[in-house]
């Protein structure tokens, strides 16, 4: 195993074995088997190309074969920075055949996450579009690459590359036939972000075992098959849209995937009406937004039979409303990018996938609830989630000090609240620690403090969540301000963040100044004491 991750104890990874999860597969031999069964059906569509079997995994190879002649070989990592376009599959494959390690950042990541995720895996390449939705990642990468930590090898870029390696250069570098390596099917494969619990993201290795046993078990409990076509709206960078059972369920199926280039309504409406989607996944946000966006769009959603929802808790209202007005079934789904996945069953009765936000994938997932002692609560109490099993991390990469905490005898402790129902179904209630979950995007609460607290008009700072009715969480910023500096509104401070090279999602959405930060008895700010307070004076 890759020094620096945590392997399953042998005696685990024999039983995961023997129960078939494990099959020693690598996970880019799933799409040569569906090219070999169906090579002349569409795997791939996006705004510009359509893509067969064939086609596909014929780009795959080439483009694996120019990895390898670039220089990168099996264990170098690689910052995938790729939106829904045809290269981030074609990419994901080819690292995959290969063994460099995709380390997936979401496509709003700016400087600040990009550079942290080059330098703590001292990436040897870096991987973007030329343009997404207006912003130049070319001149993002030229930022990167010259900051002194930073020690890309390569930029690789789709489209028009200027001065950096042309997708499809490396391509036609993979024109010379070569030998693709082997791959070990029990190391790590790629690299999930963490919604993360304080600070920087952790990174979550993920072996080609676990992995396409996620996607495989996943797609079962989907009913995904050659006739399903998966609309990717979110991410394929994010495990939901990836792996759940996402876009490589979708492919190992023999089904078609549809790219959106972004997951709005009107881009994402008409989409399912011309290529007769049949399923997809969004975040509650979203689910709200095409609600309200049916009564005046008039497309025909009438080949979507599944709508996945998950990355945030879903109001059962809401959930009520989808079959009704979308004319599809709901699947909710608990999921993180650590493992544990809970999906509510297609033939599940109507109060659970309407009220409940699911049950585990595996039946070798293992469930507890503790309290803050760490003891089991009685059934149905609500507390603290602990879970391992056969798709389940057991250390985040390189942190030693934060796994000490983050797991207790194998359990990995997911700072989520639940209590759980006799049916097995959970239901979640909260949160223990300090993320605001905005819309899906995981705000690590303590990463947008430091970087407020340096800017010279703020003494002290404490950012916090509250409900939104659409974005279910947004953030709000209290500020004491630096005696005789001049107060700076919203726009200002949103400036400044993006100015730093910070997500957009990350800046505050409410901004409020007080006379001093609440503080717990121990003397750490007291959040919420915080969400308790009036609002104060600035919206
Ligand atoms: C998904 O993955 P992450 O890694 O971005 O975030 C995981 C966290 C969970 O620990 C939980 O706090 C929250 O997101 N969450 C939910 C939820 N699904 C995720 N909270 C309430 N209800 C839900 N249905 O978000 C993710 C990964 C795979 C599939 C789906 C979502």
């Amino acid at each position: 195993m890759l020094p620096g991750c945590t392997p399953w104890p042998a005696e685990e990874a024999g039983r995961y074995r023997r129960a078939g999860h494990w099959r020693g597969e690598p996970l880019g031999e799933a799409l040569r088997r569906s090219a070999g069964d169906r090579g002349t059906s569409v795997a791939l569509v996006d705004d510009t190309e359509r893509l067969t079997y064939a086609g596909l995994d014929a780009r795959v190879d080439r483009f694996a074969r120019g990895l390898l002649e670039l220089g990168l070989a099996p264990g170098d990592r690689v910052v995938v920075h790729l939106p829904n376009v045809t290269e981030f599959v074609v990419a994901t494959y080819a690292l995959l055949r290969t063994g460099v390690l995709p380390v997936y950042a979401l496509p709003s990541h700016r400087e600040q996450e990009i550079a942290y995720l080059c330098e703590f895996t001292e990436a040897a390449a870096y991987l973007i579009p030329d343009r997404h939705l207006g912003f130049d990642h070319r001149e993002l990468a030229r930022t990167v690459a010259a900051r002194p930590g930073v020690k890309l090898r390569h930029v690789l870029c789709a489209g028009d590359a200027r001065e950096f390696v042309a997708f499809a250069d490396v391509e036609a570098l993979g024109e010379r036939d070569r030998p693709l390596p082997s791959v070990a099917a029990g190391d790590v494969a790629l690299f999930l972000l963490s919604g993360g619990t304080t600070g920087r993201p952790k990174l979550i290795p993920r072996t080609h075992d676990d992995y396409a046993y996620n996607v495989r078990a996943s797609a079962d409990v989907c009913g995904f098959d050659s006739r399903t076509v998966y609309l990717a709206a979110l991410p394929a960078a994010h495990n939901f849209a990836l792996a759940c059972p996402g876009v490589l369920g979708t492919l190992a199926a023999g089904g078609t995937v549809v790219l959106a280039s972004d997951p709005s309504p009107a881009e994402t409406l008409p989409l399912i009406a011309e290529e007769g989607v049949t399923a997809t996944a969004l975040v509650p946000s979203l689910v709200r937004l095409w609600l309200e966006a049916v009564s005046w769009l008039p497309e025909d959603l009438s080949s979507l039979r599944l709508l996945q929802v998950g990355g945030a808790r879903l109001d059962p209202r809401t959930a009520a409303r989808v079959r009704p007005e979308l004319g599809c079934a709901l699947q909710q789904v608990f999921g993180m990018a650590e493992g544990l996945l809970n999906y509510t069953r297609l033939d599940d009765p109507e109060d659970l996938v309407l009220g409940t936000q699911g049950r585990p994938l595996s039946p070798d997932d293992e469930i507890r609830v503790v309290d803050e002692d760490g003891r089991d609560v009685p059934a149905g109490a609500t507390g603290q989630l602990l879970t391992r099993g056969p798709y389940t991390l057991r250390g985040y990469y390189r942190a030693p000090e934060h796994n000490a905490r983050a797991f207790v005898e194998g359990w990995y402790r997911t700072g989520d609240l639940v209590r759980v129902l006799d049916s097995g179904h959970l239901v979640v209630e909260g949160r223990v620690t300090d993320v605001v979950n905005r819309a899906g995007d995981k705000i690590p609460v303590e990463e947008v403090e430091e970087h407020l607290a340096a800017h010279p008009a703020i003494r002290e700072v404490a950012v916090t969540g509250e409900p939104d009715a659409v974005l279910g969480e947004r953030t709000r910023a209290y500020v004491v301000a630096a005696p005789g500096a001049e107060r700076p509104d919203l726009a200002g401070l949103g400036e400044y963040l993006r100015g730093l090279g910070l997500a957009a999602y990350k800046v505050p959405d409410r901004l409020c100044f007080i006379q001093s930060l609440p503080l717990t008895a121990i003397g750490k700010v007291d959040r919420k004491a915080l969400s308790r307070a009036p609002s104060g004076s600035a919206p």
